[in-house]
């Protein structure tokens, strides 16, 4: 039905085109409206919830005019679109974000006000959007502020989890795990349920053969769930670009029940596939780095990647446009292996539903589809059982054999005789249980397959997809360096430093073209500058020690050092190396005398991040971490010189205030082991300095900022091999030091033994597969250069002004540019301010 208003009705539409507000004076208007008519409430019931909620509703009709206003420039233009899939955005507050993205924070401060309410308490109202786990859902979120800021024509597709990554809290000593029910009420979404989408599960597969001898596929029977969209806004920096973000929510596809079932009296099983349906998208699998095979997974990718692609299809269909033109319409970037069902279904769309031939519809396919790869950790690859797939996708099924026949047959033509090869490119890994190598899928369904650091993307073209390096050509395999948003990571999270900066840099164009910081560096020496410089961090770290004693109950010092980490807990992370390291600096300084010991830089370890609720040895380390801060924060001898603080629940609101505070921060993984990594960016955008391996990022953040800025320890990725083997075969001692520390520990100095046994014997009796041994006295010396540098401030400062002025690299959009330009093919669409 042609929902479009015809031509002569229309001048009552232009005569009452709405507008968001435009001043302090309207958004005044506009708060009181939303507490009186859509909260219904008055002033005299008016708390922060409810001034929060006005707030953002105010906002939110902005963003959905400028939103609308996108939309049709982008259909209008008829330009290619990019399409971003991702099981995770861990989108994190968007109230504060969008004032500031939109311009009108200061309008906004003083009409709250004028209204009785202050900025910041009333931001701290929202509840974040904690729809990912770790990097990769936060690198997500950055791409979407990209996108909109630099006036891409680009969506981001994703679920709509009830549950987001879950609420941790630290009870005596240990992660419990509580749901995060955050769409109580959540104005940053649309619901529509005019967007709506029947996805397909189970069922047959049967073959008929036309007049023309040609035979055709129908996927018959089954399970019916409708998928709902729900819009969110992203609104672009400076710039009236608000892009859309679309989750998909599941329900029983026949309406409210079964009314079959219903009518026949059986009320309960009606109610309980209304249930079975929306589990789909009921909660975030809250595993990083780690794939556990579970149907309801898989269910949730087809879902979504059904879903979307319908949508997508639908969109180009409007335009009437061969589908040879597809690929010149619609780029889809697979974040992951996640969505690569998607290089599956649109086979699907195109041969079943289009009747295209097999090879002009693989050739589209291939053409719109870029695959980015975050891991080469093996237990990170994604894998399903064949059989697996013959009950839910049984059609799906059908389509990978005949793709990984077609591309087998490219390689045996191209490499003769070698069966070996054949073996190890298949993507079917003919192994006890069958299994479907989704990132071997991915790399052949695309054309474009990238790392995110440089030596990642070495990583990935050397070791785990060399043979495709070799059967493809080396031009399919490229690296886009990651980055973050400095709205958020610099703007928003420290808008005194904002300031500053803008101060000498000409204004805040460095917010959009962040290698204009460099401008900074002219005033490395000049005294006013540093001044100031100095009193932000150190505001900065007040505002920290307000929260640690708020939340962990901890009084630290703000003029001590702060050494923080701050990411997911896992061994490859190495947390349990830096909690090893302070037991060893606390030893050190309990064998001193009280007057040696004044000699010592005080310091504050601050931790935080989530264990995945199986993940048994991150749990322990989370354990261990808070058990050393009950001793040492207790222990009299050692006062402000030493403080352990874990924090809990960390999350992106959390990391805005953590990270400006920092003085130090750890990123020190097993070389070859984190793919890039994205806080280390934040960090230093920061100013502060960091600690850390030869691995991800951090090898070209330390070519930007220059080596004497950055403090670089331990083994290489390309010595992890040997090393590891001669855990196994050769003679392995633990380190000295570590030992001592070991020995503390079994000693029962920070508890029961027993319940850190783990983490101990995996380093000495299990291989030390992270190399935390071989690396620990590099990092206790480290660690020292460290408390020598931090004792001479006016260097220390010209460290990190130099390197904050060093970092315009690291902008997401220097990232999005590169995918742009590189991979996706599309352009910024001109706005009329633009
Ligand atoms: C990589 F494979 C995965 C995963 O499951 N989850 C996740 O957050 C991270 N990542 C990498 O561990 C980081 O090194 C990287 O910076 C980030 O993805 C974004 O690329």
């Amino acid at each position: 039905v042609e929902a479009s208003i015809p031509e002569p009705q229309r001048e009552a539409w232009t005569k009452h085109q709405v507008s968001g507000f435009k001043d302090k004076d309207g958004f005044e208007e506009e708060v009181v409206r939303h507490v009186e008519t859509t909260l219904a409430r008055s002033m005299f019931n008016c708390d922060e919830s409810a001034a929060y909620s006005a707030c953002s509703l105010a906002f939110r009709d902005r963003l959905i005019l400028e939103w609308n206003r996108t939309q049709q420039r982008q259909t209008f233009a008829d330009s290619k679109r990019v399409y971003y899939l991702s099981l995770e955005f861990l989108m994190g507050r968007a109230l504060d974000n969008a004032m500031l993205n939109i311009g009108q924070k200061d309008v906004a401060k003083s009409g709250l006000a004028d209204l009785g309410f202050r900025i910041e308490d009333i931001i701290e109202q929202e509840h974040d959007a904690a729809l990912g786990n770790g990097g990769l859902g936060r690198l997500a979120a950055c791409f979407l502020d990209s996108l909109a800021s630099l006036n891409y024509p680009a969506w981001g597709y994703g679920l709509r989890y009830r549950y987001g990554i879950f609420k941790q809290e630290i009870i005596d000593g240990y992660q419990v795990e509580v749901p995060d029910y955050w769409l109580d009420f959540n104005p940053w979404e649309f619901p529509r349920h005019d967007v709506n989408v029947d996805v397909q599960f189970y069922g047959t597969v049967h073959k008929s053969t036309d007049e023309n001898g040609k035979t055709h596929a129908h996927w018959e029977g089954g399970e019916t769930v409708k998928a709902v969209a729900y819009d969110v806004p992203i609104p672009g920096y400076a710039t009236p670009s608000t892009n859309n973000l679309r989750l998909w929510s599941s329900k029983a596809a026949s309406g409210e029940f079964d009314f079959q079932k219903f009518n026949s009296g059986d009320y309960e099983s009606s109610v309980a596939d209304q249930q079975r349906a929306e589990t789909i998208s009921a909660v975030l699998y809250p595993n990083d780095n780690l794939e556990r095979g579970k149907e309801l997974r898989i269910k949730q990718q087809y879902f979504w990647v059904a879903a979307s692609l319908y949508d997508i299809v639908r969109r180009f269909k409007k335009t009437k446009r061969a589908w040879k033109e597809f690929p010149e319409q619609v780029a889809i970037q697979l974040n992951d292996t996640h969505p690569t069902l998607a290089i599956v279904e649109l086979q699907r769309i195109l041969i079943d539903l289009e009747g295209l031939e097999w090879d002009e519809a693989w050739n589209i396919v291939v053409n719109t589809f870029g695959y980015t790869n975050h891991t080469v950790l093996p237990e990170a690859l994604e894998k399903w059982s064949v059989g697996l797939f013959q009950h839910l996708l049984p059609r799906h099924l059908q389509i990978i054999y005949d793709i990984n026949l077609f591309f087998l047959q490219q390689v045996e033509r191209a490499f003769p005789n070698d069966r070996d090869l054949l073996s190890r490119v298949s993507i079917i890994e003919e192994s006890q249980t069958k299994m479907v190598r989704m990132a071997y899928l991915a790399i052949v369904g695309s054309h474009k397959v990238n790392g995110v650091a440089e030596l990642h993307s070495d990583l990935i073209r050397t070791t785990i997809f060399k043979d495709f390096v070799l059967i493809f050509g080396p031009d399919k395999f490229t690296n886009v360096t990651n980055g973050v948003t400095p709205r958020r990571w610099l703007h928003q999270a420290n808008p005194r430093l904002s300031e500053l900066i803008a101060s000498k840099a000409d204004g805040h164009g460095f917010l959009k073209d962040l290698t204009l910081l460099n401008k900074i560096e002219l005033f490395v020496d000049d005294k006013e500058f540093r001044k100031e410089w100095a009193e932000i961090k150190y505001a900065n770290k007040v505002r920290l020690a307000k929260h640690i004693k708020e939340s962990a109950g901890v009084t630290v010092n703000p003029s001590a050092l702060f050494d923080v980490q701050v990411k997911r807990i896992h061994e490859y992370k190495r947390q349990q190396m830096n909690i090893f390291g302070v037991i060893h600096r606390y030893l050190t300084l309990k064998a001193l005398s009280p007057e040696e010991r004044k000699k010592y830089l005080p310091r504050v370890s601050i931790f935080g991040g989530k264990a995945a609720p199986g993940y048994w040895m991150a749990k322990q380390i989370i354990h261990l971490i808070n058990s050393v801060g009950t001793v040492v924060n207790n222990d009299e001898d050692i006062g402000d010189l030493l403080k352990v603080v874990f924090l809990e629940d960390y999350n992106v609101s959390k990391a805005e205030i953590i990270i400006p505070a920092s003085d130090i921060s750890e990123h020190i993984s097993t070389a070859g082991t984190e793919a890039s990594g994205t806080s280390n960016m934040k960090f230093v955008l920061n100013g502060g300095l960091i600690i850390g391996t030869c691995d991800g990022a951090n090898i070209e953040i330390t070519r930007e900022i220059g080596e004497n800025n950055i403090f670089l320890f331990g083994n290489l990725a390309e010595d992890v091999e040997d090393l590891r083997h001669n855990h196994t075969y050769g003679a392995h001692t633990v380190d000295p030091d570590l030992a001592k520390v070991f020995e503390a520990i079994e000693k029962g100095t920070f508890g029961e033994p027993q319940d850190f046994a783990g983490m101990i014997t995996a380093v000495r009796d299990h291989g030390d597969f992270y190399l935390v041994s071989d690396d620990f006295h590099s990092y206790v010396e480290t660690h020292a250069l460290v408390d020598e540098a931090y004792r001479n401030q006016e260097e220390w400062i010209t460290k990190c002004i130099t390197s904050v002025a060093r970092m315009g690299f690291f902008s997401s959009d220097r990232c999005i540019n590169e995918y742009a330009e590189g991979i996706w093919n599309i352009e910024p669409l001109r706005t009329e301010e633009a």
